[in-house]
């Protein structure tokens, strides 16, 4: 089960035989308004106690963060650096990757997680990049154990930038580290300003936002000021980068900035 929204195949909390039949966490009425998600896990479950979604959650982020340990360790060591890319579906992920690869020196590797189909992994070897299509199924996210075995597809070289494409989600994929050295949440302008405001936590955990498919921004009512004002709220130290996919624009900063984050680990790991 994905403990950040409760989904999956139920068969971790199928050994639970405990059945409370108060529940922890209230939802509160206002004008009719309900708020889930108020008791101490976060999360509301049918049948099941916030004390022992708590219980679940602790149990399996910790495994996962274990597996995402290995992982980092394993991809410093290769001296690769790694991006973790979020963003809701059809933000331009795929598409912004292809136009990455193609404008970008030096290897790169690409994951591609998907509930389902091969598309974005085949888009991604036309430009001649590897890549692993990992199919999750019903799960609505990456985990570090799955990125560990799709590492286990690529000869590594020194210097190569890693790229993993989590799945079109803006809830659960926040949760989970893969052993990456930084997310980049990707927003395209057609999404709507407040969509910062509505899935914070996205954005609170990562440390670069590419505002996509600006060449869009004059069909659409959108204020790109607010847009980045919105971001920042939720995350002060969030960086922005307008961009597009289509057009090239913002492409050279969005690859400088991936130049000097690896550059730094580099120079930061040789000093240890
Ligand atoms: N106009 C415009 N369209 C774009 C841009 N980037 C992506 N698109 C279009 O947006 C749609 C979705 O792009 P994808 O790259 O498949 O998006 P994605 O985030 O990888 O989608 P999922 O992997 O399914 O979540 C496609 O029709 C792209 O052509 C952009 O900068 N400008
Ligand atoms: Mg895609």
């Amino acid at each position: 089960m994905c403990t950040v929204c409760g989904c999956g195949d139920g068969k971790v909390e199928g050994h639970d035989h405990h059945h409370h039949h108060h529940h922890g966490d209230h939802h509160h009425h206002h004008g009719g308004d309900m708020h889930y998600g108020q008791g101490a896990a976060g999360v509301s479950v049918p049948g099941m106690s916030q004390d022992r979604l708590i219980e679940i959650e602790t149990g399996i982020l910790s495994q996962n963060d274990a597996y995402a340990a290995a992982n980092r360790k394993r991809l410093a060591d290769a001296g690769c650096y790694t991006v973790n890319l979020v963003s809701s579906p059809g933000s331009g992920k795929t598409t912004l990757l292809c136009a990455t690869i193609r404008s970008m020196d030096g290897p790169v590797a690409v994951i591609e997680g998907d509930q389902q189909t091969t598309n974005d992994a085949d888009r991604i070897r036309e430009t001649g990049a590897p890549a692993v299509q990992v199919n999750t199924g019903k799960g609505c996210h990456l985990d570090g154990h799955m990125v560990g075995h799709a590492l286990d597809h690529f000869a590594l070289e020194d210097g190569t930038t890693v790229f993993i494409e989590n799945v079109g989600n803006l809830v659960c994929p926040a949760a989970f580290d893969l052993g990456e050295d930084a997310k980049v949440a990707i927003l395209s302008v057609t999404e709507g300003e407040d969509k910062p405001l509505k899935y914070p936590d996205m954005f609170t955990a990562s440390r670069l936002a590419l505002l996509n498919k600006v060449d869009l921004a004059p069909y659409c009512d959108v204020d790109l000021d607010l847009y980045e004002a919105n971001l920042k709220r939720v995350n002060p130290l969030i960086e922005v980068i307008r961009i597009s996919a289509k057009t090239g624009e913002g492409l050279n900063r969005w690859i400088a900035w991936l130049n000097a984050e690896a550059r730094a680990k580099s120079i930061k790991q040789a000093a240890e």
